[in-house]
């Protein structure tokens, strides 16, 4: 392909394939679209899982006695792959992995994988208000520390009420101003089975679903692993001889705090062999 034409240009980015492209569209305007590479028939079956799961959520929260109306929490499928493990195909699959790797380095784990469901005839949802992933948090940073793969089980369109970012505004402190929001909001469309990959930091929300039918979506935040997960994983899955070493990192574990001195010697004591 010919290079594009440029001049006074002394350093210049390189992309070796795809995901360097789609790493580099993420640093540079906050997001970009992932193909999962998954087949029709596997969307077919991600979608039936998804409702049986929403079914078997609102069950088990009835019977502890939690009302999820109340708490404003039945838009959420918490934990989905707990609920069901086929969705651990979405946490570990390998085009996202791959492009996580660009992003956090070898070294990054799963902050919270939630199923989202932005009902039909315009109802209130609640992610469709402006926010960053990392909440309360106004900094900037040189690279990405967390982000979000948006796994859309439903194709994204304006009448469903579509994912909307402010590209860019990862790179700035404040939240803009109501007049910029609306000239640089936008709204991101995509088809089903694309993960919407976003550095947390980037302002976005849902937006209306003007149609009759719930759209549906799975968020999976991935972090450096200084940051606290928002559920402790290793505790809710205990040892889960199923997963492999590469994933238990992914999950978390062996990032437990120390918790004394002792500890902290025994930690640090030469390895024997
Ligand atoms: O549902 C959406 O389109 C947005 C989801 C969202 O804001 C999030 O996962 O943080």
């Amino acid at each position: 392909m010919n290079k594009v034409s440029r001049y006074g240009v002394l350093q210049a980015t390189d992309a070796e394939d795809v995901y360097d492209v789609l790493a580099e569209e993420i640093r540079l305007r906050g997001y970009t679209a992932l193909d999962s590479g998954l087949s029709d028939s596997q969307l077919d079956e991600f979608s039936r899982l998804f409702d049986e799961a929403e079914a078997s959520y609102s069950e088990l929260a009835a019977s502890k006695n939690f009302d999820l109306q109340s708490m404003k929490e039945s838009d959420a499928i918490r934990l989905l792959p707990v609920i069901s493990s086929k969705f651990w195909d979405l946490v570990f699959n390998e085009p996202l992995h791959q492009l996580l790797t660009r992003l956090l380095g070898q070294y990054y784990i799963l902050n919270q994988v939630n199923g989202l469901i932005n009902r039909g005839d315009k109802r209130e949802y609640h992610q469709a208000q402006y926010h960053r992933d990392l909440p309360y948090q106004h900094f900037t940073s040189s690279r990405p520390l967390a982000i979000n793969a948006l796994f859309a089980v439903d194709d994204f369109t304006i009448e469903n009420g579509a994912t909307r970012v402010i590209p860019a505004s990862h790179h700035r402190e404040a939240f803009p101003s109501d007049e910029v929001v609306r000239r640089l909001e936008t709204h991101v469309t995509v088809k089903r089975g694309t993960f919407v990959v976003l550095d947390c930091m980037l302002y976005h929300a849902g937006s209306t679903n003007y149609t009759t039918r719930d759209r549906r979506a799975i968020n999976h935040v991935f972090t450096i692993p200084m940051l606290r997960q928002q559920f402790h994983m290793p505790s809710i899955l205990g040892p889960s001889p199923e997963f492999s070493e590469e994933q238990k990192k992914i999950l978390g574990y062996g990032l437990e705090e120390v918790r004394s001195l002792d500890q902290w010697f025994l930690s640090r004591m030469p390895k024997i062999r």
